[in-house]
């Protein structure tokens, strides 16, 4: 019996199995406690020494099951390391890295022009009042440039900001001459949206208001923005138009050399145009003098990337991103 439970505990390959063999001799009915239960039927001096042996297999038996436990653990802890097992030689999956936006891009960039000439930048909201967005910048409540700039309004009567031209009499009536700020900031108008034309778009707002401030100011504005978007050699053109809060008003473009096509052209941008008097006596201000201007932040983008459709920077698709990521 010894032998045999020997071979077992020693051939057994998991700890299960030596849980069996343990209990097939040493368990509450196993053979070795069987022998020992019927050693009380023997005579005394056989029952000394029949015990003392079975008493000794008991214990070599224990000795041996908690030698090959140990063994089992060991071999158990090996393969499970074995398959844990690290390469560390391997080369890493590289972590996919995100970007900015091409607008983000391109409105950092607009910005940092602006706050180096001395610009403070200012946000504010796209949920507008008809006051800001139209009475205030001197759109009588019947006059068709409001038509121009049709947009979405809510149950209250409020509306989704056209322009970023509100900001004007927003920061104007909580801030004193003299100042220089810029506004980034998304629009909205009720638009058939096309190649060009998105029911959502970004615009850029300039306003300075101090003393003396004139035409040449202005124009030198947009100059020192296009030097330094484009380079010195470009030059920019005012072109007479109509805003209901400049007067006069003007269209503005900058001259620069595509660099898709190469060719060398004017690049209409927005408007522009000396703050109007009404638009002073709405905020209080007397005796001051301003211009702004402001334009649409995805058309400067698209032709300066040499997208064709303006819907591919909100379609989110990544082939289309990506090609813009880390640009500037
Ligand atoms: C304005 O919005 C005036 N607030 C600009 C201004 C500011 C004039 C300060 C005077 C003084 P306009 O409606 O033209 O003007 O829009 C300005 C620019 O926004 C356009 O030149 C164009 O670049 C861009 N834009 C207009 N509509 C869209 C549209 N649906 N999708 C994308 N860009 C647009």
């Amino acid at each position: 019996m010894r032998d045999q439970a020997i071979r077992e505990i020693a051939t057994s390959t998991t700890q299960q199995e030596l849980q069996e063999v343990r209990v097939k001799y040493l368990g509450k009915k196993g053979r070795l406690t069987q022998r020992l239960r019927e050693l009380g039927n023997l005579p005394a001096e056989e029952r000394r020494q029949l015990g003392r042996e079975i008493n000794a297999m008991k214990a070599e038996l224990e000795q041996a099951i908690s030698h090959r436990k140990h063994e089992l653990q060991q071999s158990e802890l090996r393969q499970k390391l074995e398959g844990e097992r690290v390469d560390v030689t391997l080369p890493g999956v590289p972590f996919k890295a995100g970007g900015f936006h091409l607008l983000t891009h391109v409105i950092n960039r607009l910005l940092d022009v602006f706050v180096s000439l001395g610009y403070d930048v200012v946000t504010g909201p796209e949920l507008e009042t008809d006051y800001y967005n139209f009475s205030a910048l001197n759109f009588p409540d019947d006059h068709p440039a409001r038509d121009e700039q049709d947009t979405f309004f809510t149950v209250d009567g409020r509306l989704l900001r056209t322009h970023t031209s509100p900001m004007q009499v927003r920061y104007m009536e909580r801030h004193k001459p003299p100042f220089k700020i810029v506004v980034p900031g998304k629009v909205f108008r009720n638009e058939a949206v096309d190649a060009t034309h998105e029911a959502m778009f970004h615009q850029l707002e300039a306003l300075v208001v101090g003393e003396h401030i004139t035409m040449a100011d202005l124009k030198g504005a947009i100059s020192e923005m296009a030097t330094a978007l484009i380079g010195s050699e470009t030059k920019t053109r005012l072109q007479p138009s109509f805003f209901p809060f400049v007067e006069p008003g003007a269209e503005f473009a900058i001259w620069w050399e595509n660099p898709r096509s190469g060719k060398e052209e004017w690049l209409e941008l927005g408007g522009c145009g000396m703050v109007h008097p009404k638009v002073f006596e709405a905020v209080g201000y007397q005796d001051a003098t301003g211009f702004a201007f402001g334009f649409g932040i995805e058309r400067l983008a698209l032709v300066s990337y040499g997208i064709p459709d303006i819907r591919y920077l909100y379609q989110s698709d990544l082939r289309v991103l990506k090609q813009f990521r880390g640009v500037l």
